[in-house]
């Protein structure tokens, strides 16, 4: 007798609760399905915009050394962005899909990347902060309950550990320099640290998906909670470097055992996230004009695969 939907969603349940992990073939409900979608992709989207702003530095690096660390660092957010979008394609979404949605600025990517590189310390920004949060963000990702997802973001999380070294050895020879670089790495912290809070997302009782991702355990911990997490690991490292973290309000509350923070700019958050912030027009221009541009590679690449596949026919034949 064929299962009704109840009893299909009580099983999937019952494999979630387990600590199993769903795979692209399994049965799953269609929310779950496209729930992924939408996190993977945004997740995918988010790698691949986050190369701009570091890509217009590479050329600017101040020594070989560094322009070959961000170099491979920029590689590697290509490389993040190819295994979630081929984990998303798993869930029966084409790549061509999902980069028209982005192209077509429907599809949302991190608000973080909508900010300027302004100065070569915001490269150690990014990689401090950025991909700090990133980390503590994507470890809890591992966990995922998805598969495909889950084992692409173990090699993820390997990579970014190395990007966030990478930013905190700049800000560190930065900090360890002259008054004038210790000042550029504290404008950095300035402009950085706030949008690097938000990064975590709203405010978990504005949060519409989290309840239910964590029901699902696509997400392991709450917005809150990972916010929380960053700012108790990051404040002892920037007492480290010498910097003031820019909020009046930061304290360690011995009672919790956490930092108390000052209030995050929301507004400035919706505004980005809705297209209109410092940078969203021009990272989708981009974007647009990287697609265009590449297109002959594509066409190439395609008729190569197929000469070969003609050849493979013609050779058992
Ligand atoms: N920006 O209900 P929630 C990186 C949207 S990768 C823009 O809390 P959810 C590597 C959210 O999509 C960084 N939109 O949503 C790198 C939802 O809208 P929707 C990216 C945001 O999904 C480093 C609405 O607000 N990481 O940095 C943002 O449960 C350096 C309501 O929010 C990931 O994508 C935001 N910050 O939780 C590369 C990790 N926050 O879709 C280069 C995977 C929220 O309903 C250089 N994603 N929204 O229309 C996640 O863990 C989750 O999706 C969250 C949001 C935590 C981001």
């Amino acid at each position: 007798m064929e299962k009704n939907i109840k009893d299909l969603e009580a099983e999937f349940q019952k494999r979630i609760d387990n600590g199993e992990n769903i795979e692209a073939k399994d049965w799953m409900p269609e929310k779950y399905r496209k729930t992924h979608i939408r996190q993977i992709s945004q997740h995918a989207h988010s790698e691949v915009v986050g190369m701009l702003p570091e890509g217009n530095w590479i050329s600017r690096a101040p020594s070989l050394r560094r322009k070959v660390a961000l170099l491979a660092k920029v590689q590697d957010e290509a490389g993040h962005g190819l295994y979630l979008y081929s984990a998303a394609e798993t869930l029966g979404i084409s790549r061509e899909e999902m980069i028209e949605q982005l192209n077509n600025g429907t599809a949302k990517y991190s608000s973080i990347f909508n900010y300027p590189s302004l100065t070569w310390a915001d490269m150690g920004a990014i990689g401090w902060l950025v991909d700090g949060a990133a980390i503590i963000n994507q470890v809890m990702l591992t966990k995922t309950s998805y598969g495909p997802y889950a084992r692409a973001m173990v090699r993820i999380c390997k990579e970014e550990s190395f990007h966030q070294r990478q930013g905190y050895e700049i800000m560190l020879t930065l900090c360890n320099g002259t008054e004038e670089q210790k000042a550029m790495a504290q404008d950095a912290l300035n402009r950085w640290w706030w949008p690097s809070l938000m990064m975590f997302g709203p405010r978990d009782e504005e949060s519409p998906n989290t309840e239910q991702s964590m029901k699902w355990k696509i997400k392991r911990k709450s917005n809150d909670e990972l916010r929380q997490q960053f700012i108790d690991q990051t404040v002892p490292q920037a007492d480290i470097l010498g910097l003031t973290v820019p909020d009046k309000d930061l304290k360690w509350n011995e009672d919790r055992g956490h930092y108390d923070f000052g209030e995050i700019d929301w507004e400035e958050f919706w505004n980005v996230v809705k297209g209109n912030g410092l940078c969203n027009r021009k990272r989708l221009k981009d974007r647009n004009a990287a697609w265009d541009n590449g297109k002959w590679v594509r066409d190439a690449a395609t008729a190569y695969a197929e000469r070969q596949a003609e050849k493979r026919v013609s050779k058992a034949s």
